[in-house]
C-alpha cells in the first residue's frame, strides 16, 4: 500500500534522472514522479485534447512537460518521495526543437534569469552559428544573454577577435580561463543571486569553470578527446546547483545541434538585437533581408554597421525556418 498523502507544497525542480525529478522545497528535497495524467501528455501529445486540463503545463506538446528550473506543485508522500501535480507558469525558458523525427519542443531550462553561453576560443574552436542560435533562443525565451569565452589562455595572435565581434553587437562578453582563473571572479559576480542557465558545446569548459568558481559545483570533468579536439558528453543529467554566494546555476549537457522552436521567419530579425535598428526602412514591408533590393539591413551590412558573421547566421537560420525545419 502507498503511504497516505500528507500535503501539497511548492518547489523547484533541481534534477532529473530517468523520469525521477528532485524537487527542492522549503522542507527538503523530494524525489518525485510525474502524475500519470501528465505522463499521458508526454507520451501522446497529438492526442492530448482531453488532457488539456492538466493545469498550466504550458505547451503540452513538449517532450518534457517538466524542465529543470520549473516551479511545481507536488503532493508529498510520507518520507522523501512525492508526485508532481502541476507546473506553475514560467517566466522564461530555453527551448529547442527536440532532436528526432517529431516536431516537438524540448524545454532545456525553465525560469532562468539569464543564459550564460560558454564557448572556448580554441579546443574546440567556437561554432559561431551555434552561439547565434543560442542567443536567438535566449531572446525568444526571455533570458538575458551573456557570452563567456573560455580557454582564453589558449588564444593566439591572429585568432578572430570574437569578444570584439559580440561586444560591438551590444552583448556582454566575459573572457575567461578555468586554468589561469582569468574572468572567474567576474563570472562569479555575474551569477550571484540569480538563476543562471549554462549552455554551450561539449568540451568548452562549462564544468571546469563552475568548479573554478566553487569547488564541486560542476560535475565530472573528463579529458577532451585529443585526436579530434572534441569533447565527450560527460554531464549525464541536467542539474541545478546552489551557489554558496547565493543563486542557482543550471548546467546543461553539451549542445551539439540546436534548432529553434516556435520562432517564425518573420520575427527572426527582431531576435537579433544588433539588427533591430536596421529593419524599418526596407522597400518591401515583408523584406526577408536576404535578396531584396533597397534593404536597409543589407545596406547596414555593406556599411559595416552589422557584422558579417551575425548576418550569415541570420541568413542560415532564415533559410532553415522558411524551409520548415
Ligand atoms: N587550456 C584550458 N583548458 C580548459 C579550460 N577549461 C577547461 N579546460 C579543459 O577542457 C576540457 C573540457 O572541459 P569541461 O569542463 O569538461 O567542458 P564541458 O564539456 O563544457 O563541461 C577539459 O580537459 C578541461 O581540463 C581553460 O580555461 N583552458
Ligand atoms: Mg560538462
Ligand atoms: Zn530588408
Amino acid at each position: 500500500m502507498r503511504a497516505a498523502i500528507v500535503k501539497s507544497t511548492e518547489g523547484i525542480v533541481i534534477r532529473e534522472h530517468r523520469g525521477v525529478f528532485d524537487v527542492e522545497t522549503g522542507h527538503g528535497i523530494f524525489a518525485c514522479a510525474l502524475r500519470s495524467r501528465m505522463k499521458k501528455a508526454l507520451i501522446y501529445p497529438e492526442r492530448d485534447n482531453q488532457h488539456h486540463s492538466v493545469e498550466q503545463v504550458g505547451r503540452i506538446d513538449a517532450v518534457n512537460p517538466v524542465a529543470i528550473g520549473d516551479r511545481v506543485r507536488v503532493v508529498e508522500d510520507q518520507g522523501e518521495t512525492g508526485a508532481i501535480e502541476e507546473v506553475l507558469p514560467r517566466r522564461s525558458k530555453l527551448s529547442r526543437l527536440a532532436p528526432g523525427k517529431r516536431r516537438v519542443e524540448q524545454i532545456m531550462i525553465a525560469n532562468a534569469d539569464h543564459l550564460v553561453a560558454v564557448f572556448s576560443v580554441r579546443d574546440p574552436r567556437p561554432n559561431l552559428q551555434l552561439l547565434d542560435r543560442l542567443l536567438v533562443a535566449a531572446e525568444a525565451g526571455n533570458l538575458a544573454p551573456v557570452i563567456c569565452l573560455n580557454k582564453i589562455d589558449l588564444s593566439k595572435d591572429g585568432d578572430p577577435d570574437i569578444a570584439e565581434i559580440y561586444e560591438r553587437c551590444g552583448f556582454r562578453v566575459i573572457p575567461a580561463s578555468a586554468v589561469t582563473r582569468e574572468g572567474v571572479d567576474l563570472l562569479k559576480a555575474t551569477l550571484r543571486n540569480r538563476v543562471s542557465a549554462i549552455a554551450g558545446p561539449s568540451g568548452a569548459g562549462k564544468t571546469s569553470l563552475l568548479n573554478a568558481m566553487q569547488p564541486g559545483l560542476g560535475l565530472r570533468v573528463r579529458e577532451v578527446n585529443r585526436t579530434t579536439g572534441r569533447g565527450r558528453h560527460t554531464t549525464t543529467y541536467l542539474a541545478a546547483h546552489r551557489l554558496d554566494a547565493g543563486g542557482l546555476v543550471i548546467d546543461s549537457p553539451g549542445i551539439r545541434e540546436f534548432s529553434l522552436w516556435d520562432v517564425s521567419p518573420r520575427e527572426l530579425p527582431e531576435l537579433f538585437p544588433d539588427m533591430r535598428g536596421h529593419l524599418a526602412g526596407c522597400r518591401f514591408h515583408d523584406c526577408t533581408h536576404v535578396h531584396e533590393p533597397d534593404c536597409t539591413l543589407r545596406a547596414a551590412l555593406s556599411a559595416g554597421a552589422v557584422s558579417r558573421e551575425r548576418y550569415d547566421s541570420y541568413v542560415a537560420l532564415r533559410k532553415e525556418l522558411d524551409g520548415g525545419r
